[in-house]
Parts: structure tokens; sequence; C-alpha cells
């Protein structure tokens, strides 16, 4: 998922386009670095470094520097990809005023459509990790298939399925990739879960579900994916004996959001909440630091 782009010339700033802000670093301290590496690139080079949880992506042209910052974990070929798209639409609007001084004055505000448009071709990768039956699929089918409602039956998933969920996201398109649960599939996770953004941990609300999760889910999630972002959902809220989401969330050091993914009047909070974690407007946990 790419966050943010910056560009700048002679050290100023001429174009920067924030989709989530970076909370945890000293964005302009970070730019002066990334920007004075890349002005000693070649013409058209890419070059990346990373830092913390985050990866910057960055680009000389005409003397002009250009800083994508992405998740870390995400896919570098499809933000290089990006990269050289971004630049070329750049030049093209741009080249003559950048070989002058005209760039001194120009706005260059109009180019952030062209920009976000670049943004939405990439899908940001949301992961749904749980064990057998606590209702990913469900919470698949809730968000990407409103008019059929979730389903009541429970079907293993073999492997893992994936779909596309297109809402009030803009400018961002997700990819949800919906895990097998069982024990015979969790080793396969790794390779289905590569390049995503954010683990949503589903758990039943029971404890003996949630001993199955650290066992065995957080292994796989803390080596494959530790700068992903992870939140918990309580599932089962309305089941006799289910644990409360706070509960849910202090047993598992994530924070936890409660749901009742088989009932169709659930599906705005769901798509609320998996808007505001990745705009980042909600809390949520990097898992290399879950603590238990
Ligand atoms: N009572 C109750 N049942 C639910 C709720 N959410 C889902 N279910 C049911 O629980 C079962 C879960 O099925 P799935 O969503 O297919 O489970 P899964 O997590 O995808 O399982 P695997 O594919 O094996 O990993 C289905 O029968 C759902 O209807 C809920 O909030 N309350
Ligand atoms: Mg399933």
């Amino acid at each position: 998922m790419i966050r943010e782009l910056h560009v700048f010339k002679e050290g100023k700033p001429l174009f920067q386009d924030t989709i989530v802000p970076n909370n945890d670093l000293d964005s302009n301290a970070v730019m002066m670095l990334v920007s004075s590496s890349a002005k000693k690139l070649h013409e058209w080079k890419i070059d990346s470094m990373e830092i913390e949880r985050f990866r910057y992506v960055y680009m000389n042209s005409h003397d002009t520097q250009f800083i994508i910052t992405m998740d870390r974990q995400s896919s570098l070929s499809k933000a290089e990809e990006a990269m050289m798209n971004l630049v070329s639409k750049f030049m093209t609007a741009y080249e003559g005023i950048l070989e002058s001084d005209e760039w001194k004055s120009t706005d260059f505000s109009p180019f952030q459509p062209s920009f976000r448009s670049i943004v939405s071709k990439i899908p940001v990768k949301v992961c749904l990790a749980g064990h057998g039956g606590t209702g990913k699929t469900t919470l698949l089918e809730l968000a990407t298939l409103p008019s059929q409602g979730p389903p009541q039956e429970y079907v293993p998933t073999f492997f893992g399925d994936k779909a596309f969920l297109k809402a009030d996201f803009d400018p961002y398109v997700f990819s949800m990739f919906d895990l097998g649960g069982q024990d015979r599939f969790v080793q396969e996770w790794g390779k289905i879960i590569r390049a995503g953004s954010v683990v949503v941990i589903v758990t039943d609300s029971t404890q003996e579900n949630l001993d199955w999760t650290k066992r065995v889910a957080y292994p796989v999630l803390k080596a494959e994916l530790p700068y992903a972002r992870a939140v918990a959902i309580a599932n089962k809220q309305d089941l006799p004996g289910a644990l409360s989401p706070k509960e849910v969330g202090r047993r598992l050091d994530v924070p936890a959001y409660g749901m009742q993914a088989n009932r169709r009047d659930f599906r705005d909070r769901w798509l609320e909440l998996l808007k505001s974690v990745v705009f980042e407007n909600v809390d949520f946990k990097i898992i290399s630091e879950i603590e238990v």
C-alpha cells in the first residue's frame, strides 16, 4: 500500500500528497535523508530504504526527487512500477517547466488525481487469519456479497480464497485474502499472506480459540509479516459465554472489535472497521510488537 508521495527540487517541496500519514517517525527528517540519497541517483534509477515499518522508494529525474512512502512489506515491484508510471506522467505534464526557472512559481497540486489513480491500481492486501470455523469466510462474504447476506453454513476453506473489495475507501481498493484455518492449511499461510499490509485475526471469542491463535497462528504471522498492522475480531458475540471484545483484546495483546459476522446488519460496522484500520484511525498493533 502506497501512503504518500513527496517531490523535491533543490531542497524545496514541489508536491506532497499524504493519504495515510506516518505518525511514527519525524517525517521532515526522513524526507531530508531520503531526498539527499535520491539526489545522487542516476536519471531513472530507482532505489529504496526501510525504516521501521515503512519503505521509501525513490527516484531522481530532471534533478527532481520523487519519494513514495509505502508499507514496508507490501510489494516492492508494484511500487517501483507505480514510481515509473508516476514520474513519466509528471514529466509529460511538467518537463518543460522543470527545465527552466518556471518551476519555482508553478503550482503542482493538479498532479494529485494522477497520483491517486496510480495508487488505486495497487490493491491493499488484507488477510483474514484464524482457526477453522471462526467466521473468516463469513466475514469475507459479508463484505463482498452484500445482496446474498452472509452464509450460515460452515464450509471449510481449502488453502485460501481471495476477493476484491471496492467500497468507500478511495483511493484504495482492498484485496481480501481469506485463509483456510484448519490446522493442515496453516503451514501454507506464509505463501498466501506475503506482501500483506493488514491482518485481521478472527476469533470466536472462546478461551480455547484464543489459545490456538497464540500457539499456532502467532508464530506464522510473526515470522511472515512482522511489520503488518493487526486487529482482532471478537466474533460470535451472540453465543453464550463469549468473551467480551475488551477481554479478547487483552488476552491476545491486539485491539479487538466485537462482531456477529453471520448477521447482515453488521456489514456497515465491518466495512467501517476495515477502512479505519487501513487509514489508521483506530487502534491496531504491529505484529512484531505483540507480546504474548
Ligand atoms: N452464532 C454465530 N455464528 C457465526 C457467526 N459468524 C459466523 N458464524 C457461523 O460460523 C461458521 C463459520 O464458518 P466460516 O466463516 O466458513 O469459517 P472460517 O473461519 O472461514 O473457517 P475455515 O475456512 O475452515 O478456516 C458458519 O456456520 C457461520 O454461519 C456469529 O457471529 N455468530
Ligand atoms: Mg473459510
